[in-house]
Protein backbone atom coordinates (compact mmCIF):
# COMPACT_ATOMS: atom_id res chain seq x y z
CA UNK A 1 0.00 0.00 0.00
CA UNK A 2 1.06 3.51 -0.71
CA UNK A 3 -0.20 7.02 1.18
CA UNK A 4 0.71 10.11 -0.76
CA UNK A 5 0.39 13.33 1.67
CA UNK A 6 -0.04 16.55 -0.97
CA UNK A 7 -0.49 20.49 -0.93
CA UNK A 8 -4.09 21.20 -1.30
CA UNK A 9 -3.19 23.61 -4.33
CA UNK A 10 -3.04 22.66 -8.19
CA UNK A 11 0.21 21.60 -8.16
CA UNK A 12 -0.06 19.44 -5.22
CA UNK A 13 -3.05 17.78 -6.54
CA UNK A 14 -1.42 17.12 -9.83
CA UNK A 15 0.90 14.72 -7.71
CA UNK A 16 -2.46 13.10 -6.28
CA UNK A 17 -3.98 12.78 -9.88
CA UNK A 18 -0.22 11.40 -10.82
CA UNK A 19 -0.28 8.57 -8.13
CA UNK A 20 -4.06 7.51 -8.60
CA UNK A 21 -2.69 7.18 -12.44
CA UNK A 22 0.18 4.81 -11.00
CA UNK A 23 -1.31 2.80 -8.21
CA UNK A 24 -5.25 3.18 -8.49
CA UNK A 25 -6.54 1.52 -5.60
CA UNK A 26 -3.30 0.92 -3.64
CA UNK A 27 -3.02 4.65 -2.63
CA UNK A 28 -4.60 6.36 -0.44
CA UNK A 29 -4.30 10.61 -0.97
CA UNK A 30 -4.47 13.40 1.17
CA UNK A 31 -4.29 16.82 0.69
CA UNK A 32 -3.26 19.45 3.01
CA UNK A 33 -2.81 22.97 3.93
CA UNK A 34 0.24 23.93 4.94
CA UNK A 35 -0.70 23.55 8.63
CA UNK A 36 -2.43 20.45 8.72
CA UNK A 37 0.44 18.32 7.10
CA UNK A 38 2.11 17.90 10.69
CA UNK A 39 -0.97 16.60 12.01
CA UNK A 40 -1.32 13.71 9.21
CA UNK A 41 2.42 13.03 9.03
CA UNK A 42 2.07 12.19 13.26
CA UNK A 43 -1.05 10.38 12.27
CA UNK A 44 0.59 8.44 9.41
CA UNK A 45 3.74 7.32 12.11
CA UNK A 46 1.05 5.97 14.88
CA UNK A 47 -1.50 4.40 13.08
CA UNK A 48 -0.52 3.45 9.49
CA UNK A 49 0.99 0.07 8.98
CA UNK A 50 5.12 0.31 8.41
CA UNK A 51 4.47 -1.62 5.44
CA UNK A 52 2.81 1.29 3.64
CA UNK A 53 5.24 3.37 1.43
CA UNK A 54 4.79 7.07 2.46
CA UNK A 55 4.73 9.85 -0.12
CA UNK A 56 4.95 13.58 0.57
CA UNK A 57 4.91 16.38 -2.12
CA UNK A 58 5.01 19.91 -2.79
CA UNK A 59 4.88 20.26 1.40
CA UNK A 60 8.00 19.89 4.18
CA UNK A 61 7.62 18.66 7.89
CA UNK A 62 8.19 20.47 10.53
CA UNK A 63 11.93 19.85 12.71
CA UNK A 64 9.92 16.95 14.60
CA UNK A 65 8.53 15.05 11.97
CA UNK A 66 11.84 15.22 9.68
CA UNK A 67 13.30 13.55 12.55
CA UNK A 68 10.64 11.18 13.49
CA UNK A 69 10.39 10.63 9.54
CA UNK A 70 14.61 9.76 9.52
CA UNK A 71 13.82 7.13 12.37
CA UNK A 72 10.72 5.72 10.24
CA UNK A 73 13.17 5.87 6.96
CA UNK A 74 16.24 3.82 8.92
CA UNK A 75 13.61 1.23 10.19
CA UNK A 76 11.57 0.23 6.94
CA UNK A 77 12.78 2.47 4.20
CA UNK A 78 9.35 3.58 3.16
CA UNK A 79 9.31 7.63 2.76
CA UNK A 80 10.01 9.84 0.18
CA UNK A 81 9.53 12.89 0.39
CA UNK A 82 9.47 15.22 -3.76
CA UNK A 83 9.43 19.25 -3.66
CA UNK A 84 10.72 21.75 -4.99
CA UNK A 85 10.28 24.53 -2.63
CA UNK A 86 13.19 26.86 -2.07
CA UNK A 87 12.96 26.43 1.65
CA UNK A 88 12.79 22.81 1.41
CA UNK A 89 16.05 22.64 0.05
CA UNK A 90 17.80 20.73 3.59
CA UNK A 91 15.65 17.75 3.15
CA UNK A 92 17.45 17.06 -0.28
CA UNK A 93 20.29 16.09 2.30
CA UNK A 94 18.48 12.81 3.37
CA UNK A 95 18.26 9.80 1.63
CA UNK A 96 14.16 9.82 1.74
CA UNK A 97 14.12 13.75 0.23
CA UNK A 98 14.10 14.80 -3.12
CA UNK A 99 14.36 18.81 -3.54
CA UNK A 100 14.74 20.53 -7.13
CA UNK A 101 14.24 23.92 -7.54
CA UNK A 102 15.46 24.34 -10.81
CA UNK A 103 15.93 21.35 -13.63
CA UNK A 104 19.58 20.91 -15.27
CA UNK A 105 18.78 23.15 -18.29
CA UNK A 106 17.50 25.69 -16.12
CA UNK A 107 13.77 25.41 -15.83
CA UNK A 108 12.45 25.72 -12.89
CA UNK A 109 10.51 22.83 -11.60
CA UNK A 110 6.71 22.02 -9.68
CA UNK A 111 6.47 18.80 -7.74
CA UNK A 112 3.95 17.22 -10.62
CA UNK A 113 6.74 17.71 -12.16
CA UNK A 114 9.15 16.03 -10.09
CA UNK A 115 7.00 12.98 -8.99
CA UNK A 116 6.01 12.14 -12.79
CA UNK A 117 9.73 11.97 -13.39
CA UNK A 118 10.17 9.88 -10.23
CA UNK A 119 7.12 7.92 -11.20
CA UNK A 120 8.12 7.12 -15.02
CA UNK A 121 11.96 6.39 -14.18
CA UNK A 122 10.80 3.85 -11.56
CA UNK A 123 8.47 2.18 -13.77
CA UNK A 124 5.38 2.77 -11.88
CA UNK A 125 4.00 5.05 -14.29
CA UNK A 126 4.24 5.07 -18.58
CA UNK A 127 4.16 8.25 -20.39
CA UNK A 128 1.49 9.44 -22.57
CA UNK A 129 1.02 12.48 -24.61
CA UNK A 130 -1.99 13.53 -22.70
CA UNK A 131 0.11 12.96 -19.42
CA UNK A 132 2.71 14.90 -20.03
CA UNK A 133 0.76 17.82 -21.61
CA UNK A 134 -1.38 17.74 -18.44
CA UNK A 135 1.80 17.87 -16.09
CA UNK A 136 3.54 20.66 -18.04
CA UNK A 137 0.47 22.88 -17.99
CA UNK A 138 0.40 22.48 -13.97
CA UNK A 139 4.14 23.31 -13.76
CA UNK A 140 4.08 26.49 -15.84
CA UNK A 141 1.31 27.70 -13.45
CA UNK A 142 2.79 26.81 -10.38
CA UNK A 143 6.11 28.42 -11.64
CA UNK A 144 4.23 31.25 -13.21
CA UNK A 145 5.93 30.51 -16.54
CA UNK A 146 2.53 30.42 -18.11
CA UNK A 147 2.75 34.17 -18.38
CA UNK A 148 6.05 34.93 -20.11
CA UNK A 149 4.84 31.90 -22.99
CA UNK A 150 1.51 33.33 -22.93
CA UNK A 151 0.06 29.98 -21.96
CA UNK A 152 -3.57 30.74 -20.98
CA UNK A 153 -4.10 27.03 -20.98
CA UNK A 154 -2.11 26.47 -17.55
CA UNK A 155 -4.08 29.40 -15.80
CA UNK A 156 -7.46 28.15 -17.25
CA UNK A 157 -6.31 25.02 -15.61
CA UNK A 158 -5.85 26.28 -12.55
CA UNK A 159 -8.88 28.60 -12.63
CA UNK A 160 -11.28 25.12 -13.29
CA UNK A 161 -9.11 23.68 -10.34
CA UNK A 162 -10.81 26.21 -7.86
CA UNK A 163 -14.26 26.37 -9.79
CA UNK A 164 -15.25 22.92 -8.64
CA UNK A 165 -13.94 20.49 -5.33
CA UNK A 166 -10.98 18.58 -5.36
CA UNK A 167 -12.52 15.79 -5.46
CA UNK A 168 -14.74 16.63 -8.93
CA UNK A 169 -11.61 18.25 -10.10
CA UNK A 170 -9.27 15.01 -9.36
CA UNK A 171 -12.41 12.44 -10.96
CA UNK A 172 -12.56 14.10 -14.45
CA UNK A 173 -9.09 14.69 -14.95
CA UNK A 174 -8.28 11.07 -13.66
CA UNK A 175 -10.65 10.20 -16.69
CA UNK A 176 -9.87 12.49 -19.26
CA UNK A 177 -5.81 11.19 -18.91
CA UNK A 178 -7.10 7.57 -19.32
CA UNK A 179 -8.90 8.16 -22.13
CA UNK A 180 -7.59 11.00 -24.00
CA UNK A 181 -4.68 11.29 -26.38
CA UNK A 182 -4.73 14.81 -25.99
CA UNK A 183 -5.34 17.13 -22.98
CA UNK A 184 -8.14 19.90 -23.16
CA UNK A 185 -11.20 21.05 -22.10
CA UNK A 186 -14.25 20.38 -22.98
CA UNK A 187 -16.93 22.87 -24.74
CA UNK A 188 -19.04 23.33 -21.02
CA UNK A 189 -15.58 23.90 -19.27
CA UNK A 190 -14.50 26.50 -22.00
CA UNK A 191 -17.71 28.85 -21.71
CA UNK A 192 -17.08 28.42 -17.42
CA UNK A 193 -13.85 29.29 -18.17
CA UNK A 194 -14.44 32.30 -20.14
CA UNK A 195 -16.84 33.44 -17.58
CA UNK A 196 -14.28 33.31 -14.95
CA UNK A 197 -11.57 35.29 -16.97
CA UNK A 198 -13.45 37.79 -16.74
CA UNK A 199 -14.72 37.67 -13.15
CA UNK A 200 -10.81 37.74 -12.10
CA UNK A 201 -10.55 40.89 -14.09
CA UNK A 202 -13.31 42.52 -12.16
CA UNK A 203 -11.66 41.19 -8.51
CA UNK A 204 -8.37 42.40 -10.18
CA UNK A 205 -9.93 46.42 -10.81
CA UNK A 206 -11.37 46.27 -6.97
CA UNK A 207 -8.49 45.42 -5.48
CA UNK A 208 -6.62 47.94 -7.62
CA UNK A 209 -8.36 50.54 -6.13
CA UNK A 210 -7.99 49.59 -2.24
CA UNK A 211 -3.58 48.51 -2.55
CA UNK A 212 -2.23 51.09 0.62
CA UNK A 213 1.68 51.74 0.54
CA UNK A 214 3.52 51.18 3.45
CA UNK A 215 7.53 50.62 4.56
CA UNK A 216 8.21 47.63 6.30
CA UNK A 217 11.75 47.34 7.46
CA UNK A 218 14.00 47.85 4.53
CA UNK A 219 11.36 47.41 1.87
CA UNK A 220 8.24 48.85 0.30
CA UNK A 221 5.12 46.85 0.38
CA UNK A 222 1.65 47.03 -1.22
CA UNK A 223 -0.43 45.80 1.24
CA UNK A 224 -4.64 44.44 0.39
CA UNK A 225 -6.97 42.55 1.91
CA UNK A 226 -8.10 39.42 -0.65
CA UNK A 227 -9.60 35.72 -0.67
CA UNK A 228 -8.81 34.80 -3.60
CA UNK A 229 -7.01 34.86 -7.10
CA UNK A 230 -3.40 35.73 -4.39
CA UNK A 231 -1.35 35.12 -7.89
CA UNK A 232 -3.49 36.81 -10.53
CA UNK A 233 -3.44 39.62 -7.99
CA UNK A 234 0.76 39.47 -6.95
CA UNK A 235 1.52 39.87 -10.52
CA UNK A 236 -0.93 42.70 -11.54
CA UNK A 237 -1.00 44.76 -8.68
CA UNK A 238 3.18 44.16 -8.65
CA UNK A 239 3.58 45.02 -12.38
CA UNK A 240 0.82 48.32 -11.84
CA UNK A 241 3.19 49.52 -9.00
CA UNK A 242 6.86 48.63 -10.04
CA UNK A 243 7.89 51.26 -7.26
CA UNK A 244 6.72 48.50 -4.55
CA UNK A 245 9.37 45.80 -3.89
CA UNK A 246 6.65 42.98 -2.95
CA UNK A 247 2.99 42.73 -2.41
CA UNK A 248 1.27 41.45 0.44
CA UNK A 249 -1.90 39.57 0.46
CA UNK A 250 -4.14 39.80 3.43
CA UNK A 251 -6.73 36.83 4.50
CA UNK A 252 -7.91 37.32 7.27
CA UNK A 253 -10.51 34.59 8.03
CA UNK A 254 -7.59 32.24 6.78
CA UNK A 255 -5.20 34.03 8.99
CA UNK A 256 -2.93 34.00 6.58
CA UNK A 257 -0.22 36.68 4.34
CA UNK A 258 0.72 35.82 0.98
CA UNK A 259 3.60 37.42 -0.61
CA UNK A 260 5.07 38.09 -4.00
CA UNK A 261 6.87 40.15 -6.45
CA UNK A 262 7.59 40.62 -9.63
CA UNK A 263 11.30 41.74 -8.99
CA UNK A 264 14.23 39.34 -9.29
CA UNK A 265 16.30 41.71 -6.08
CA UNK A 266 13.78 40.30 -3.83
CA UNK A 267 13.54 36.94 -1.99
CA UNK A 268 9.81 36.70 -0.30
CA UNK A 269 10.57 33.31 1.09
CA UNK A 270 13.01 34.90 3.44
CA UNK A 271 10.23 37.39 4.44
CA UNK A 272 8.10 34.65 4.88
CA UNK A 273 10.23 32.84 6.48
CA UNK A 274 10.91 35.67 8.98
CA UNK A 275 7.28 34.92 10.19
CA UNK A 276 7.84 31.32 10.38
CA UNK A 277 6.39 30.52 6.88
CA UNK A 278 8.22 30.02 3.46
CA UNK A 279 8.12 29.49 -0.22
CA UNK A 280 9.50 30.37 -3.54
CA UNK A 281 11.54 33.42 -4.31
CA UNK A 282 8.82 34.87 -6.06
CA UNK A 283 5.64 33.60 -4.10
CA UNK A 284 5.55 32.47 -0.29
CA UNK A 285 3.62 32.78 2.20
CA UNK A 286 3.23 32.61 6.27
CA UNK A 287 0.61 32.29 8.83
CA UNK A 288 -0.76 35.86 10.29
CA UNK A 289 1.43 35.35 13.32
CA UNK A 290 1.45 38.84 16.11
CA UNK A 291 4.25 40.43 14.10
CA UNK A 292 3.24 40.22 11.12
CA UNK A 293 -0.31 41.31 12.12
CA UNK A 294 1.55 44.39 13.47
CA UNK A 295 3.34 45.57 10.68
CA UNK A 296 1.01 44.47 8.27
CA UNK A 297 -2.67 45.28 9.60
CA UNK A 298 -2.54 47.45 12.53
CA UNK A 299 0.73 49.80 11.52
CA UNK A 300 -1.01 50.11 7.84
CA UNK A 301 -4.98 50.83 8.25
CA UNK A 302 -5.43 54.24 8.40
CA UNK A 303 -3.57 54.50 5.36
CA UNK A 304 -5.21 55.42 2.40
CA UNK A 305 -5.09 54.18 -0.67
CA UNK A 306 -2.42 54.48 -3.56
CA UNK A 307 -3.77 56.80 -5.99
CA UNK A 308 -3.75 55.55 -9.63
CA UNK A 309 -1.82 56.81 -12.33
CA UNK A 310 -4.22 58.06 -15.00
CA UNK A 311 -4.45 55.63 -18.18
CA UNK A 312 -5.62 56.50 -21.24
CA UNK A 313 -3.55 60.09 -21.41
CA UNK A 314 -2.14 61.35 -24.76
CA UNK A 315 -0.27 64.43 -23.55
CA UNK A 316 1.26 63.68 -20.34
CA UNK A 317 3.01 60.44 -20.56
CA UNK A 318 5.97 59.53 -18.89
CA UNK A 319 9.28 59.03 -20.11
CA UNK A 320 7.98 62.18 -22.26
CA UNK A 321 11.19 64.47 -22.84
CA UNK A 322 8.97 67.55 -21.89
CA UNK A 323 7.99 66.16 -18.61
CA UNK A 324 5.13 64.19 -16.95
CA UNK A 325 3.22 65.77 -14.24
CA UNK A 326 2.20 64.30 -11.27
CA UNK A 327 0.44 65.17 -8.32
CA UNK A 328 0.66 64.13 -4.61
CA UNK A 329 -2.71 63.69 -2.24
CA UNK A 330 -1.70 66.56 -0.44
CA UNK A 331 -1.39 68.56 -4.01
CA UNK A 332 1.80 69.25 -4.67
CA UNK A 333 3.18 69.18 -7.83
CA UNK A 334 6.37 67.67 -9.35
CA UNK A 335 7.77 67.11 -12.61
CA UNK A 336 10.05 64.45 -14.08
CA UNK A 337 12.07 65.61 -16.90
CA UNK A 338 15.64 64.52 -18.53
CA UNK A 339 18.47 67.07 -18.69
CA UNK A 340 22.13 66.67 -19.54
CA UNK A 341 21.33 62.81 -20.34
CA UNK A 342 19.93 62.14 -17.00
CA UNK A 343 16.03 62.03 -15.46
CA UNK A 344 15.67 65.37 -12.65
CA UNK A 345 12.07 66.03 -10.53
CA UNK A 346 10.92 69.57 -10.22
CA UNK A 347 8.71 69.55 -6.44
CA UNK A 348 6.16 72.89 -6.88
CA UNK A 349 8.70 74.34 -8.96
CA UNK A 350 12.05 73.51 -6.99
CA UNK A 351 14.37 70.81 -8.68
CA UNK A 352 15.14 68.37 -6.09
CA UNK A 353 18.87 67.09 -5.13
CA UNK A 354 18.42 63.86 -6.25
CA UNK A 355 19.61 62.94 -10.17
CA UNK A 356 18.74 59.89 -11.94
CA UNK A 357 19.82 56.93 -14.65
CA UNK A 358 16.64 56.17 -15.75
CA UNK A 359 12.69 57.50 -15.74
CA UNK A 360 11.59 54.24 -14.21
CA UNK A 361 14.33 55.37 -10.91
CA UNK A 362 13.30 59.20 -10.76
CA UNK A 363 9.04 57.87 -10.89
CA UNK A 364 10.14 54.72 -8.13
CA UNK A 365 11.79 57.63 -5.99
CA UNK A 366 8.82 59.78 -6.22
CA UNK A 367 6.18 57.33 -5.70
CA UNK A 368 8.29 56.18 -2.60
CA UNK A 369 8.91 59.32 -1.15
CA UNK A 370 5.66 61.18 -2.15
CA UNK A 371 3.20 58.52 -3.12
CA UNK A 372 2.27 61.09 -6.27
CA UNK A 373 0.79 60.02 -9.09
CA UNK A 374 0.19 60.69 -13.22
CA UNK A 375 -2.26 63.24 -13.35
CA UNK A 376 -5.03 63.18 -16.41
CA UNK A 377 -4.70 65.19 -19.72
CA UNK A 378 -7.23 67.33 -18.39
CA UNK A 379 -5.24 68.87 -15.79
CA UNK A 380 -2.60 68.69 -16.91
CA UNK A 381 -3.22 70.61 -19.94
CA UNK A 382 -5.37 73.50 -17.81
CA UNK A 383 -2.11 73.85 -15.64
CA UNK A 384 0.01 74.41 -18.71
CA UNK A 385 -2.59 77.13 -20.38
CA UNK A 386 -2.94 78.64 -16.75
CA UNK A 387 1.11 79.17 -16.72
CA UNK A 388 1.09 79.88 -20.73
CA UNK A 389 -1.54 82.60 -19.19
CA UNK A 390 0.43 83.98 -16.34
CA UNK A 391 3.78 84.66 -18.69
MN1 LIG B 1 4.16 23.59 -5.82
Amino acid sequence: MYKLLSHNDLDGVGCGILAKLAFGQDVTVRYNSISSLNREIEYFLEKDSPETFLFITDLSPNEENEHKLQQFYEKTGNVQLIDHHKTAQHFDEYQWGYVLVEDDIGRLTSATSLFFEYLVNNNYLTKSTAITEFVELVRQYDTWEWEKNENHKAHSLNSLFYLVSIDEFEETMLERLQTSDRFDFDEFEKRLLNMEEDKIERYIRRKRREIVQAKVGNYFAGVVYAESYHSELGNELGKEHPHLDYIAILNMGGKRISFRTIHNHIDVSEIAGHFGGGGHQKASGCNLVEEAYKLYVLDTFHFDAIQEDAKRNRHNLKESTFGAMYKSRSNDLFFVYPKDEKWIIEHNKVILKEVFESYLEAEIFLKRTFEARLVRDEEFVEYLMKEVRKS
